[in-house]
């Protein structure tokens, strides 16, 4: 890919999650899934965490990261690969908060907002959420992004982190 590509493309988030085995599988798949469509470039992954289940607890633990990517597509684009590669890998959505082969959230799309049935960026619940906001922190650092800073101080008003620990230190 050229440097060209990245130059020209838009920096999104996302958090990707899993508690079915193999976690690992399911969260190494997607990444190189999503590195591998046109149109999209990897640029960071977070370390793998472990993290208890939150919100129907009575499921196993989850592994939760977050990548970094450029891309040359719109948000709806984008969205339409997450829900894509999340079918690829078995996801079903018949139980809303139950367990997951895959899980992958648009936390973040450039500086745009959205506001659909379908697709709401910055994600509304990402600030409320200590397994995405560990991660997330950990690439905004990693990348020298000023929106570390505020993720920072969200992160350190949460609940929660005591749930959130290292499982695969990112290389
Ligand atoms: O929102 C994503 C799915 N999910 C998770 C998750 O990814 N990690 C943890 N720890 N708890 C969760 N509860 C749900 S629902």
């Amino acid at each position: 890919m050229s440097s060209d590509f990245i130059e020209r493309g838009i920096k999104a988030y996302i958090a990707l999650g899993s508690n079915i085995e193999d976690r690992k599988h399911y969260l190494d798949q997607a990444v190189d899934a999503l590195n591998g469509s046109a149109g999209i470039k990897v640029t960071a992954l977070s370390s793998i965490y472990e993290t208890e289940p939150v919100g129907y607890v009575d499921q196993a633990p989850f592994l939760n990261m977050v990548l970094a990517l450029k891309t040359t597509m719109s948000a709806v684009q984008l969205l339409e690969v997450l829900l894509k590669v999340e079918k690829q890998f078995g996801r079903t959505r018949d139980i809303k908060w139950g367990p997951r082969t895959l899980d992958l959230d648009m936390l973040l799309f450039g500086k745009e907002e959205w506001s659909t049935p379908d697709l709401v960026v910055p994600h509304p619940r990402m600030h409320e959420r200590a397994f995405v906001l560990v991660p997330f922190a950990e690439v905004l650092l990693a990348e020298g992004e000023p929106y570390f800073e505020f993720i920072a101080q969200q992160l350190e008003k949460l609940d929660g982190k005591e749930g959130v620990t290292i499982w695969k230190k990112a290389q």
